[in-house]
């Protein structure tokens, strides 16, 4: 027999991690190769991980940075669950360093770019994050293949993404933030602050998705404060 540890099957513990992340309304998004290594992406569909986030000691400890401490602890449960070594890395699409999670997505995924520089699932739409990538220790066998995605961008014709900003923030190649910034802190930018980005929300593509409105409101003051 083999080092056990070198078997281990992507299946079942594509499953295991599945089953553990869906009590708080995370999920295993797909898996990926990086330096060499099985990876998987974690992340949350729409407001999945809202109603768990909402009652955490996290939410409401009034400290800093509260979705991103909560993510972290829930990460930790998981890798002491799955066992020592098994777990080599974790990387957060958040802090030092920026690893690049919308290239991560596009390997683990298959999905592609919308316009508006967020990238689009043909049935989630705009409306799917990331939490974080698991690096594994050892090789995985029999890893769930993710399926040939189409996408959605490429068949919309009038593109209501980029005419629905009420300050022309994006074009078809660059998204002005500072611009962006300055209206969502005005008194005109009150919709966009406590409702979301208008241009995300005018997408067909999802709807049923959408985040819920205060868990909107949660990462434009995020993005206000940063
Ligand atoms: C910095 C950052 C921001 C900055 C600047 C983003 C920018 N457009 O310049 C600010 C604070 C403005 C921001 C805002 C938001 N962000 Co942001 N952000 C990031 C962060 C932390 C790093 C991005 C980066 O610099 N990567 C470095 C490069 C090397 O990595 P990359 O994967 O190759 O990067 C690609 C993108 O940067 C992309 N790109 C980014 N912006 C744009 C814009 C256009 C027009 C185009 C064509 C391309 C493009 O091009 C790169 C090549 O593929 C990522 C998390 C992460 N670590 O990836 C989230 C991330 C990209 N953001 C995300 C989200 C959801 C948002 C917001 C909607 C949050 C909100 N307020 O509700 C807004 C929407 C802004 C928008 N429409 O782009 C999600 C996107 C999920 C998705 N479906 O793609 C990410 C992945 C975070 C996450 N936890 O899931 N963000």
């Amino acid at each position: 027999m083999g080092d056990s540890k070198a078997e281990i099957s992507g299946e079942r513990l594509d499953e295991t991690i599945r089953k553990r992340l869906g009590l708080v309304g995370l999920k295993p998004l797909g898996w990926f190769e990086t330096d060499g290594a099985s990876a998987l992406l974690i992340g949350n569909i729409g407001s999945s991980l809202w109603p768990a986030f909402s009652d955490s000691e996290e939410k409401l400890d009034g400290k800093p940075d509260p979705l991103n401490r909560w993510t972290m602890s829930q990460v930790a449960d998981l890798v002491e669950g799955l066992g020592p070594g098994t777990v080599r890395e974790v990387r957060y699409p958040f802090g030092d360093p920026v690893w690049p999670f919308q290239q991560y997505a596009r390997q683990a995924l298959g999905v592609e770019q919308s316009p508006l520089g967020l990238l689009i699932h043909p049935e989630y739409g705009l409306w799917f994050a990331f939490r974080a990538v698991l690096v594994f220790a050892h090789e995985i066998s029999h890893l769930p293949s993710s399926p040939k995605m189409d996408h959605p961008c490429d068949t919309c014709i009038d593109k209501p993404c980029l005419n629905t900003c009420p300050i022309g923030a994006f074009t078809k190649d660059a998204y002005d933030y500072p611009a962006c910034k300055k209206h969502v802190g005005s008194r005109a930018g009150e919709t966009c602050f406590s409702g979301g980005c208008l241009a995300r929300q005018a997408c067909p593509v999802g709807k049923s998705y959408r985040n819920a409105t205060d868990h909107q409101a949660f990462h434009m003051q995020a993005m206000m404060a940063s």
